[in-house]
């Protein structure tokens, strides 16, 4: 078994210290660290991900995987930023205004980040004006908003309209997800795009930036 495949069987099965000896061990033998990012890591996630969309994967096994992750990224990350490696996107992702659930936000950004794109996490009870600071300053070429609750899923609707009125809706698209969303709902207050888990979350990300 490659070094790669051995990541990312590691990452799978949420073994945090075994992923961060055997990225170590990788880096020992001057394999790059794109490489082992997009063949290990990466890999790794992306059959979480499917376990996870198929309900072979639950929450805590994808929280635990992911940890995993990030215990790799930790390693490799100051090395791609020294490598400039090119991301395949940015993207702020928050919860909206008035709203304290951050487990779904926190996956689809772990999840979102495993596949390859930067992220920006805004956190939890994220406003409008916060929303706006941060696509003027990272201009990122997505915004994601998660909301869990129908009494705070409408300000997505506000923050769609500050976007527009600060001149930066065409800079960016907005995804948006949560329990109480729809397709229909993120249709009517003009989102790019839905999803209604993680998985299908990269998939939306992939297919708006093709
Ligand atoms: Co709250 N809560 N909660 N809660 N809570 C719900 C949402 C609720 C449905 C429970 C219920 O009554 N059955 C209900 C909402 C009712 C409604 O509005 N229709 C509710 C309520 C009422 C409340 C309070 C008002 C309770 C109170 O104080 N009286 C209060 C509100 C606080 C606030 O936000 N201002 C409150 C508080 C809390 C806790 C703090 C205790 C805790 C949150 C802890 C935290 O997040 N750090 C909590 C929890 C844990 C829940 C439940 C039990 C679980 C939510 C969760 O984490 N699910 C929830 C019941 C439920 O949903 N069945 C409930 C797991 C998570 C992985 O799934 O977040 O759906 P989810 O994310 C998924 C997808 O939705 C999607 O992908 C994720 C991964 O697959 N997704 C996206 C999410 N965001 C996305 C963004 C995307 C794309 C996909 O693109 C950007």
């Amino acid at each position: 078994m490659s070094i790669f495949e051995r990541i990312a069987e590691q990452v799978v099965a949420g073994q945090a210290g075994e992923v961060k000896v055997l990225v170590d061990q990788a880096l020992s033998e001057n394999i790059s660290a794109e490489d082992i990012l997009n063949k290990g890591l990466v890999a790794g996630m992306n059959v979480v991900s499917e376990k996870f969309k198929n309900n072979e994967f639950f929450i805590p096994e994808v929280l635990v995987s992911a940890r995993a992750m990030t215990a790799g990224l930790d390693v490799l990350n100051p090395l791609l930023a020294a490598a400039n490696v090119k991301a395949k996107g940015k993207v702020v992702i928050g919860t909206v205004k008035g709203d304290l659930h951050d487990i779904g936000k926190n996956i689809v950004g772990m999840m979102l980040q495993g596949a390859g794109y930067r992220i920006v996490d805004l956190g939890a009870d994220v406003s409008k004006e916060k929303v706006i600071e941060s696509a003027q300053k990272e201009n990122p070429d997505i915004l994601g908003m998660s909301a869990l609750l129908t009494t705070t899923m409408v300000y997505m609707k506000e923050v769609i309209q500050g976007l527009k009125e600060a001149g930066l809706r065409d800079n960016v698209k907005v995804i948006v997800g949560g329990a109480p969303l729809t397709q229909a709902y993120a249709d009517k207050i003009e989102a790019d795009g839905y999803a209604a888990d993680a998985a299908s979350a990269i998939d939306l990300a992939e297919g708006l930036l093709d």
